[in-house]
């Protein structure tokens, strides 16, 4: 029994010193010193030695155990270690390395645009407002001096969606509610989007931005116009930029006109931008009709007003030098992402 004793201990004592895992070493613990275990076998054994032999390999057994209980508890806590340097260094952190950047949005080209003339025209006193896209013959044409069958109603190729209703081709609908609802002074600004039966090409989108802008009040003259939009496109393209006034015909404003700039891309000497001429077309502007104004119950006598149209799209395109007006609509990231 003695030598089965020491030959336990000797072949669990390698097989602890060489043992890997915790896992291992546990089994190890069952089957030595486990219920089932060698070492207990060996103790049930006991009973059949003579009383003289029992107490000294019984405190033996005892020693053995003991010996084996401290080289696993020392184990345990080695591997314990060894596994947990492992875990520490496989799941290391790199605090250094560089975060990834979440990408934020920004504003498109065109609100861009909208956003800065908005602010000029606000800081001049003006109110901006918004009106219906779906528009009544009345507020599109009859209102704005354009009676049925008048020749001027075939300028616009306008998207009917029925008998009366149709999409509005210009924002002075918006214009026209505004002067039947309110009494003057007014001062507004109205930018929106605007819907034409165009072709599409790189200058031409049946879907464009228009602002129009409105002024109705007591003595206000062609100069009111004038200096208006001079100090609008000053503030816009810079003080060196040179206005031209040249006259038109809308059939809403009397004496109609159309705003021409100093090309921003030559300087006025004349380049492939501006065809040679020096000079771009950027509004339409006059003053209001008295027939519009009458017909909104404003009385021409006492009033009059400027009125001008600018497109937004066009403005968007020439000031980022993007080459094709479709781009502004097709809203694909590259190319949205350059004006962030
Ligand atoms: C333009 C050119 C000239 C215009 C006229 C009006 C209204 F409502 F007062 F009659 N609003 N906008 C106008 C005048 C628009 O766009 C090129």
């Amino acid at each position: 029994m003695r030598e089965q004793l020491e030959q336990i201990k000797a072949s669990a004592l390698r097989e602890i010193g060489a043992c890997g895992s915790l896992k291992a070493l546990d089994a190890l613990r069952v089957n030595y010193l486990g219920k089932k275990g060698q070492l207990t076998a060996i103790l049930k054994q006991m009973g059949k030695l003579s009383a003289e032999e029992r107490p000294a390999m019984g405190q033996l057994a005892n020693d053995v155990r003991k010996e084996l209980e401290e080289a696993l508890a020392a184990r345990q806590e080695a591997l314990r270690e060894t596994e947990l340097a492992a875990r520490l260094e496989e799941e290391r952190l790199d605090v250094t390395m560089p975060g990834r950047a979440k990408k934020t949005g920004g504003l498109h080209p065109l609100s861009l645009v909208t956003n800065d003339l908005i602010d000029i025209f606000q800081s001049m006193g003006f109110d901006v407002v918004d009106g219906p896209e779906v528009e009544t013959d009345h507020y599109l044409f009859e209102a704005l001096n354009l009676p049925k069958d008048h020749p001027a109603r075939a300028m616009q190729d306008t998207f009917y969606l029925g008998e009366n209703l149709l999409l509005r081709s210009q924002t002075s609908s918006a214009q026209i509610r505004v002067m039947e609802q309110r009494k003057p002074p007014i001062r507004m600004v109205c930018p929106g989007r605007v819907f034409r039966a165009d072709e599409v090409d790189a200058t031409h989108s049946p879907v464009f931005h228009q602002m129009e802008g409105l002024v109705v009040d007591k003595g206000v003259t062609m100069c009111d116009l004038k200096g208006c939009l001079e100090q609008f496109v000053h503030e816009i393209y810079g003080p060196e930029t040179q206005v031209r006034f040249r006259p038109s015909f809308f059939p809403f404003t009397e004496p109609s006109v159309e705003v021409d700039i100093t090309c921003s891309e030559c300087g006025g000497k004349g380049c492939r931008i501006c065809k040679g001429t020096g000079w771009i077309e950027i509004l339409g502007a006059g003053m209001v009709h008295p027939n519009v104004l009458r017909g909104c119950g404003i009385d021409p006598e006492v009033y009059s007003g400027f009125a001008f149209g600018v497109g937004l799209d066009r403005l968007a395109i020439t000031r980022s030098k993007i080459s094709d007006i479709r781009l502004l609509f097709e809203n694909d990231l590259r190319f949205l992402e350059q004006f962030n």
